[in-house]
């Protein structure tokens, strides 16, 4: 058990707490090789934000590495929270060290610290594995009462219905390409040998009521948007639903989807009517056994038939783009196929904005 009670104005307790995402090599203030390409309004934060409960009349700052400098000796708080991807570890860890030296309670959570809470656990004061939606509210309330535990884990049964929207008021909106960020789903079902979403978040999808995601975009008023789904067609009846939705609002989107989707020429007709600019896949292969010996869902049909199916691999603007990341083998037998209009007319992930 960690903390005291800390300052009572009546019966509200004032918490003061600042939540950063720490720079990493590739994307970061100065240099990395993203530079202001990928800038736009991180989620986690936002999402962490809008789940600090009322009771606490939280003081809140978000700081994002991607945009500013974080200098360790120059915060204010009572407690940091600091979300971990593992290429941002060594300096989530750096900064933790600096915050706790200077006695401010440091909570650790994210990817890595879901992956690998082992890893995490000594440099921190606590530590959140897996979705926080209920428990960085438990967390934060046990540290207000002074009883502040050193693990909290995801339950079973997280539901991600009826959630608060992001407070994405709490970021400099004209630091970002964009604050028009979104998800509807968590999770994907796959199970991908070399992916780090079933290790760290098992194979259930969560998905937020499309009502809620319809809700959020409408309070944006948002007319170009991203979803950062890992897989927004991971299950194809909530995207069909989501797809429906979304065309009456007249948006254009872009977001991440496995090639599946070009296997599901109704799907991919809803995604087009909804507004879908651009489809960012991962192409791991195109090698049929190599998609079988690393357990990837997309088999060499469906990436070659995705590939060359003119309704998504087209340059026009007024249909689907997609863009491709290769991550493990690229044969040169694939290199050899005529250019297709795809990587001709290919958007990469910031270029809807
Ligand atoms: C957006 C994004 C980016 C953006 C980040 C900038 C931005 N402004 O948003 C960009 C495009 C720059 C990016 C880059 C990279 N990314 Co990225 N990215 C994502 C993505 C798609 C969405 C993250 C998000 O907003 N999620 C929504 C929020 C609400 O969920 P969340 O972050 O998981 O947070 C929840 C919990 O994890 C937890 N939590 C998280 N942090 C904290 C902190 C505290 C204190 C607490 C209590 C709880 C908590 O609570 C939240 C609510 O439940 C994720 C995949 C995904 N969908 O999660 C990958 C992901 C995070 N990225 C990943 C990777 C690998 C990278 C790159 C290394 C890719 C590359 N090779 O280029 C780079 C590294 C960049 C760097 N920092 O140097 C991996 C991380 C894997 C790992 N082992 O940690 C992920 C999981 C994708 C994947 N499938 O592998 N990324
Ligand atoms: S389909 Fe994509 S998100 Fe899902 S497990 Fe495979 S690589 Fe990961």
């Amino acid at each position: 058990m960690l903390g005291d009670p800390i300052s009572l104005r009546g019966r509200a307790v004032v918490v003061r707490i600042v939540l950063i995402s720490p720079k990493g090599p590739l994307y970061r203030h100065r240099g990395g090789i993203f530079k202001k390409s990928l800038r736009y309004m991180p989620l986690t934060l936002t999402t962490l934000a809008s789940l600090v409960p009322e009771e606490l009349e939280a003081e809140l700052r978000l700081i994002d590495e991607g945009i500013e400098d974080v200098d360790p000796t120059a915060i204010e708080a009572d407690l940091v929270g600091l979300t971990v991807i593992t290429g941002t570890a060594p300096r989530a860890y750096e900064l933790a060290a600096r915050f706790r030296e200077r006695g401010i309670r440091v909570v650790l959570g994210g990817p890595h610290v879901t992956l690998v809470p082992e890893d995490a656990q000594g440099h921190a004061d606590a530590i959140v594995t897996g979705y926080a939606e209920e428990s960085w509210p438990e967390l934060l309330r046990d540290f207000a009462a002074g009883r502040m535990g050193s693990r909290y884990d995801q339950r079973p049964g997280l539901s991600l219905a009826g959630l608060p929207f992001p407070r994405r008021d709490l970021l400099p909106r004209d630091r970002f390409i964009t604050d028009n960020v979104f998800e509807a789903t968590r999770g994907c079902i796959h199970k991908c040998d070399f992916c780090v979403v079933p290790a760290a978040w098992g194979q259930k999808p969560y998905q937020k009521p499309v009502e809620d995601v319809i809700a959020d975009i409408r309070q944006m008023k948002a007319r170009k948007l991203i979803f950062v789904d890992l897989n927004l067609i991971s299950d194809r009846d909530y995207a069909a639903r989501l797809f429906a939705a979304l065309i009456p609002l007249k948006v254009q989107w872009y977001g991440l989807s496995t090639v599946m989707l070009g296997d599901d020429p109704r799907l991919l007709a809803l995604a087009q009517r909804s507004g879908c600019k651009g489809i960012l896949m991962g192409l791991e292969s195109n090698r049929g056994r190599t998609c079988a010996t690393r357990r990837k869902a997309s088999t060499l049909r469906s990436v070659t038939r995705s590939w060359w199916r003119p309704s998504i691999a087209t340059a026009s603007p007024s249909r689907v783009a997609s863009s491709s990341a290769w991550t493990t083998t690229r044969r040169r037998s694939f290199w050899r196929r005529p250019a297709s209009p795809s990587r001709r007319g290919s958007t990469s992930p910031a270029s809807p904005w």
